[in-house]
């Protein structure tokens, strides 16, 4: 073993590229939901025109615990609410606008959506994030940026004082005002400065620092999900642009596939820009629109597709924001609910019971006692194995201690102290002694679920091929699903 003489300088600086502790809370999350709810609903459309009359906003049976219900059937732990979508109508009475659910109806023009949503949340134990667009179609200043600037951070601080704890704001980088529209300068400075204030644990989401946009909104996560990337991957221009322009409907289906490779040694050897923790979500809807249409009651995706996301995105180093459209009595459909429900059956059932709890396991090398072996098989996350220092490459064997069927392996690096694994194998020994690969892979980061083919047997290898510096893992389960299925993600082999 070299124990780090080798080690070049840039890469052990990249593995000690680490997370803030808003970044490691949220990552801790890993399923939440989007909540797209407005006067769009009322209209089926997409994108509001902002000329929306406030009277059409009325929803007969709105029931905020509903929704936070069927997120924890889910498994999911938080819900981020659209307080204002493009059109610019707020869910919340809002001073700084007339364009509000007071000049609605509902609940007599007495209602406080936002309030409905953090009360529910708060209640079920789930954490409340806000969705403000600074793209406003209804607001006379948007384009005199001084002015809307002044009317945005306004908005932003009524939602960031009045409604509790806020674990997320969600920036989009949308606009399709196109060539002939106002051209709003942002001051993002000012509107990380107030957030940094008033809610210094929340996470600021795509068009901010802490949470990077995975590139599409078709559920697709990249094999090697890196949490660290260069810096020049926060630029909320080039987000921008990336993000929706026309109101197609194409765009949510669409993958980009020409950046697949954001953070390998090769991309970032010959970057001069600093690297950061800017780790992934993907975000999807669980219909084809982000609003309801009662067109699209027949298109709830289904379990599989469901799963194959949730398995690409929580089990390859990124978080899942699955997103769900209330409907015009302002409950989330029969058929999302039911799928909901699914959901979370096979996720709880699936990783119920760790085979791994009761195995024994050995390292090619450890670093210390304090980082023994052992460490990696508790459900504690801030306590795990590594080997000294220089090291890239180890091995580990489990002895489950009796045979047993497995078909899912999750891994975890403790990523408080870096995202350090870039290539390893799995392996299963067989009656005869002889090892069979059942799973390679690339990144693990904060989470590798790797599925694979049903096997039997007592013992199991994983073997780190490459890694930066010195490789961790803070967790190592087991587990056996009831389904099956092996196309998600990875490679079995
Ligand atoms: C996009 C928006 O234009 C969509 O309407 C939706 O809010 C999605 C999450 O982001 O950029």
């Amino acid at each position: 073993m070299n124990h780090g003489l080798q080690t070049a300088d840039w890469i052990k600086s990249a593995a000690q590229v680490t997370p803030s502790e808003r970044q490691l809370k949220w990552q801790e999350m890993e399923f939440y939901a989007f909540i797209h709810f407005t006067v769009n609903t009322f209209t089926d459309r997409e994108w509001g025109t902002g000329e929306e009359d406030p009277a059409i906003f009325n929803p007969s049976e709105l029931s905020a615990e509903q929704w936070v219900q069927a997120c924890k059937s889910a498994g999911m732990k938080g819900l981020i609410l659209t307080c204002k979508h493009h059109d610019g109508f707020c869910l919340w009475p809002s001073k700084a606008t007339k364009h509000t659910v007071a000049a609605s109806p509902w609940r007599n023009g007495t209602g406080d959506l936002v309030k409905e949503v953090a009360e529910a949340c708060r209640e079920s134990g789930l954490k409340f994030g806000i969705y403000l667009s600074p793209w406003d179609r209804h607001e006379v200043s948007y384009g005199d940026s001084e002015r809307y600037n002044e009317f945005f951070l306004h908005q932003l601080r009524e939602l960031l004082t009045n409604y509790g704890d806020i674990f997320c704001v969600w920036f989009d980088g949308a606009c399709g005002e196109g060539p002939n529209g106002k051209r709003q300068v942002y001051d993002w400075e000012a509107y990380y400065a107030l957030i940094r204030e008033l809610q210094p644990e929340a996470v600021i989401s795509v068009c901010g620092p802490d949470v990077r946009w995975c590139g599409n909104e078709a559920g697709h996560t990249r094999d090697s999900e890196w949490s660290v990337v260069p810096v020049h991957m926060q630029d909320n221009e080039k987000i921008q642009e990336q993000s929706q322009q026309v109101d197609d409907g194409e765009f949510a289906r669409r993958i980009n596939t020409q950046d697949s490779d954001l953070g390998s040694r090769e991309v970032i050897r010959d970057q001069d820009d600093p690297l950061i923790w800017y780790p992934a979500e993907v975000n999807t809807s669980i219909r084809p629109g982000w609003f309801y249409h009662a067109s699209e009651d027949k298109q709830v995706k289904t379990l599989e597709e469901l799963l194959t996301i949730y398995y690409g995105a929580v089990g390859g180093n990124a978080s899942f924001l699955l997103n769900l459209p209330p409907d015009t009595r302002g409950l989330i459909h029969e058929h999302d609910v039911k799928r909901l429900q699914e959901l979370g059956d096979v996720l709880r059932t699936t990783f119920e019971d760790n085979l791994a709890l009761q195995a024994l396991a050995e390292a090619s090398e450890t670093m210390d006692e304090q980082h023994a072996v052992s460490e990696m098989l508790t459900e504690q996350r801030d306590t795990y194995w590594c080997p000294h220092e220089g090291t890239e490459q180890a091995w580990i064997e489990i002895d489950l201690q009796a045979e047993k069927t497995f078909d899912r392996v999750v891994l975890m690096e403790h990523i408080q102290t870096g995202q350090r694994i870039e290539r390893f194998a799995l392996e299963v020994c067989s009656d005869d002694g002889a090892w069979n690969k059942v799973y390679t892979g690339t990144v693990v980061g904060y989470k590798r679920i790797c599925c694979f083919a049903k096997v039997t047997s007592r013992k199991i290898r994983l073997t780190i091929h490459e890694s930066r510096w010195y490789p961790t893992l803070s967790g190592l389960g087991i587990y056996l699903s009831e389904r099956g299925g092996t196309q998600y993600g990875g490679s079995d082999v």
